[in-house]
């Protein structure tokens, strides 16, 4: 390949010239970046072979994180970076005249995912991969990634996300890998010659999945992991009984785009399929390449671990069990041992509307296999409770995979998984008390926590350089391998010129942004204001309604009073709400008549700033977070099962202004009262005050609040008095779910409290750096460790140098 910038130089030019038949000079920047990224893939395979051949004589076990979704943003630095060949390549195209951000810019995020739960999943790869540890992703190649969010009139619109415009450069296709999917059809029953039982799925549709492999590269080391993208094409087997364009027009929309989450009914059909479509051929992958090692399954459960992202994966055990019944004529009892040794189950949110459950018609239909293997384990589950608690009836209804026409994923996850976890302390608690509380009392030893974490190599070093720089000078490069060492900041936290150093660093972030918000809204924004970030999925429960109505109050108490001043601050929003989540949009467009408004009145604008940050993904998250000087993470105590954000924040330096919720908990025990400011109700809190919450008696009781809620309705933020009275309406009649008028008056308090530390500009910069200095435990090295540790147990695969 290339082993010096002089290499590389030659190599790149001969790639250009094969390729396209030009000269480098002559070249378009989109056909350089398409060499350059197939020289990295190509550096990357080498040590790709090397991994699975290893892996193949250690006889090592692997792990699969099978995950609807995988938010993996744009690739290149993060693969040159972790490469270490980032200096190199950058050198050598300078030396041909080319500008290597121009490159980099140019490559579209991979947007295969909706937020939290998808972005945890890359961050999951990164960290496997560092850790050397066999660890692979398993996912759907779709077409369309996320929607891109354009602002029109303060409204948001949604349009495709095209990212394969210029193909994928890090892929391969693995045409000879791919395997068939079967939906619709029946189940036939019949006697095999020894008079076994034997079921055979006929009249099936069958559709062909083709592996799309991309490799995923680690930090410092040669290790290679595999994300494979499953993408539907048609099959030998063509139906009979269906029109052929009607068949490739059904299965293209199987992988057409990710799903942007479950607030309608529509598609339900096409979402079930998109999940078995891509378990099923996960599954059987996993099964021919076990094969292909070992003459048999009997030891699958010794050398396979899965694990389930959500429910969204969960038809993998019913399909294992088939797999292993149906083609491999193990019995049941035999099948359950084996696939409840290589499952585990992460959930991800205890929102009931979160939670999925299918109507039991379209699985019988759609997967009919597939079904009687559900209401089988069913049934023996139910008997099982039955004879554990033979006086509590209405257990078996509570825990019941199938009641009320419905397929309930949750438990068919809990019953078929050696392994249940939470994603933070304080989520695992509420899962374990609370909604798998039966669960644990027949399962005690499934249930644990693994607090979610980031790959502090894409979230610090690779997009917040300054910093990095900084923290090399200061305390070494090992914190760079082990977060851990981070800790070693704590020894120069109280030095005056390292605040002032942080705050410098700090200052130039901040320039970074307002350039992009420049460009993105056309908004100039003040470096030396306050930066107070909300950036995450618009959902009721995350409040940002909350951050915008005390964004209201502070506008109106400056309007009445102008003695009343503040320290500059700009309010940053970034927020994609689902397409048909009315509420939430809303919301959008709520924020976005603040900042029209705000921004263009001259009594307030030198004080008070609101922008709207269009479409929010990784790219923009790694510009955003690192500037941010107030980290906002105020959901309603006990809904957030962790977050993610709250650490990328906390990791460059940001102050978290948050409830005791999700993995906030966990933060706060870290840095300390001081160095956080916390509001709100707590868990227990929101419980006892749900039992008898009016709404109105805080309208009434505080003037403020009446104020901004009135505002909603009276013409101040758009000319229609109607056009939010929908968030009226939930505020007022439909008593205010998520509490955001019982956690005001708190919220409020603890703005002017970072109001009044930011003042203190050393003892600010002490506060930011104690978070930096307390934000290893939450890199996803450490998360990754106890998965390996505890659940998977899979240990590093050593490639030696040669
Ligand atoms: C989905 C929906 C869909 C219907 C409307 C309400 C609603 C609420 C939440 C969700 C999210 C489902 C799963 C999920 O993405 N959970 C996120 O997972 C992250 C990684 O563990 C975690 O940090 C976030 O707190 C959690 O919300």
């Amino acid at each position: 390949m290339f082993n010096n910038k002089q290499e590389f130089v030659e190599e790149f030019t001969k790639r250009i010239e094969e390729n396209y038949g030009r000269s480098v000079e002559q070249s378009h920047p989109t056909e350089r970046f398409m060499v350059l990224g197939e020289m990295v893939r190509d550096f990357a395979g080498i040590h790709w072979k090397e991994t699975k051949e290893k892996i193949a004589a250690e006889e090592a076990k692997q792990m699969y994180y099978f995950s609807m979704e995988f938010l993996i943003g744009r690739l290149l630095t993060n693969n040159l970076m972790n490469l270490g060949i980032y200096e190199l390549v950058r050198d050598g195209l300078q030396d041909l005249d080319i500008d290597i951000n121009e490159l980099e810019d140019l490559e579209s995020d991979a947007g295969l995912g909706n937020g939290g739960l998808g972005r945890l999943a890359a961050c999951f790869l990164d960290s496997l991969a560092s850790l050397q540890l066999p660890g692979n992703g398993n996912c759907i190649r779709y077409q369309y990634g996320l929607f891109r969010q354009k602002i029109e009139n303060g409204y948001q619109v949604e349009v495709p996300d095209q990212w394969l415009t210029l193909g994928n450069v890090w892929e391969v296709r693995k045409p000879k890998s791919a395997v068939d999917v079967k939906f619709w059809g029946h189940v036939e029953m019949r006697k095999d010659e020894n008079g076994e039982l034997i079921f055979e799925h006929v009249d099936a549709e069958h559709i062909r999945a083709v592996p799309y492999d991309m490799p995923v590269v680690g930090h410092g080391t040669k290790e290679t992991n595999t994300l494979r993208l499953w993408s539907a094409e048609a099959s030998d087997i063509i139906p009979t009984n269906k029109d052929f364009r009607l068949y490739l027009q059904e299965l293209q929309e199987i992988c057409l785009n990710v799903y942007p989450d479950d607030s309608t009914d529509d598609g339900k059909i096409l979402r079930l399929k998109q999940q078995y479509f891509f378990v099923s051929a996960g599954v059987k992958s996993i099964i021919r390449s076990h094969l292909r090692v070992y003459p048999t399954l009997d030891n699958l459960g010794e050398k396979i671990a899965i694990q389930l992202n959500d429910t969204h994966p969960v038809l993998a055990i019913p399909e294992l069990m088939r797999v292993l019944m149906d083609e491999y004529h193990y019995d049941w009892d035999h099948a359950w041992e084996i696939t409840t040794a290589v499952m585990a189950y992460t959930n991800h949110t205890i929102l009931s509307e979160a939670l999925e459950k299918w109507p039991i018609a379209f699985v019988q239909r759609l997967l009919p296999r597939i079904y009687m293997i559900i209401e089988e384990i069913n049934r023996r589950f139910l008997k099982e409770v039955a004879e554990k608690f033979p006086y509590e009836r209405d257990m078996a209804y509570r825990v019941a995979i199938l009641k009320d026409d419905q397929v309930h994923m949750a438990s068919l996850a809990v019953v078929g998984s050696h392994s249940v976890n939470g994603v933070a302390q304080l989520h695992t608690d509420i899962l374990i008390n609370d909604l798998f509380h039966d669960f644990v009392r027949l399962y005690p030893d499934k249930f644990n926590n693994k607090t979610n974490g980031i790959t502090h190599r894409r979230w610090l070093l690779y997009s917040n350089p300054q910093l990095r720089k900084m923290l090399d000078e200061l305390i070494g490069e090992g914190f760079e391998y082990d977060l851990n060492e981070i800790e070693k900041l704590m020894d120069h936290v109280d030095d005056p010129a390292i605040q002032n150093q942080f705050l410098e660093i700090k200052h130039q972030r901040k320039e970074i942004l307002a350039k992009l918000v420049k460009e993105r809204c056309g908004v100039e924004i003040d470096p030396n204001s306050i930066y107070d970030v909300q950036a995450k999925r618009l959902h009721a429960y995350k409040r940002q309604l909350l951050n915008a109505l005390h964004i209201i109050y502070l506008y109106q108490r400056m309007k009445e009073d102008p003695s009343f001043t503040i320290t500059p601050t700009t309010f940053i929003f970034a927020a994609k709400a689902a397409p048909a989540y009315y509420f939430a949009k809303k919301v959008i467009k709520l924020i976005n008549s603040l900042g029209e408004v705000i921004n263009n009145d001259p009594a307030v604008n030198s004080m008070l700033k609101v922008v709207f940050i269009p479409n929010y993904s990784v790219s923009i998250a790694e510009v955003l977070m690192n500037a941010a000087d107030v980290s906002e993470q105020i959901s309603t105590a006990g809904k957030e099962a962790s977050g993610t954000g709250n650490m990328k924040f906390m990791m460059n330096g940001a102050m978290t202004l948050g409830t005791l919720d999700g993995a906030n908990v966990e933060i706060d025990e870290r840095v300390g009262r001081g160095n956080d400011v916390i509001f709100g109700l707590t868990v227990d809190q929101v419980t006892e005050l749900k039992k008898n919450y009016n709404a109105w008696d805080y309208y009434n009781e505080d003037e403020r609040i009446k104020k901004a809620v009135d505002s909603l309705v009276d013409g101040t933020w758009a000319e229609d008095h109607d056009e939010f009275k929908l968030i009226f309406d939930e505020l007022m009649y439909k008593n205010d779910e998520y509490l955001l008028l019982a956690d005001f008056a708190s919220y409020t308090a603890a703005h002017e409290e970072i109001q009044r530390r930011y003042a203190d500009r050393g003892q600010w910069a002490k506060a930011c750096l104690i978070n930096i200095a307390k934000s290893g435990y939450f890199s996803s090295d450490r998360t990754i460790q106890q998965y390996a540790d505890e659940i998977w147990h899979i240990s590093p695969v050593r490639i030696d140098d040669k």
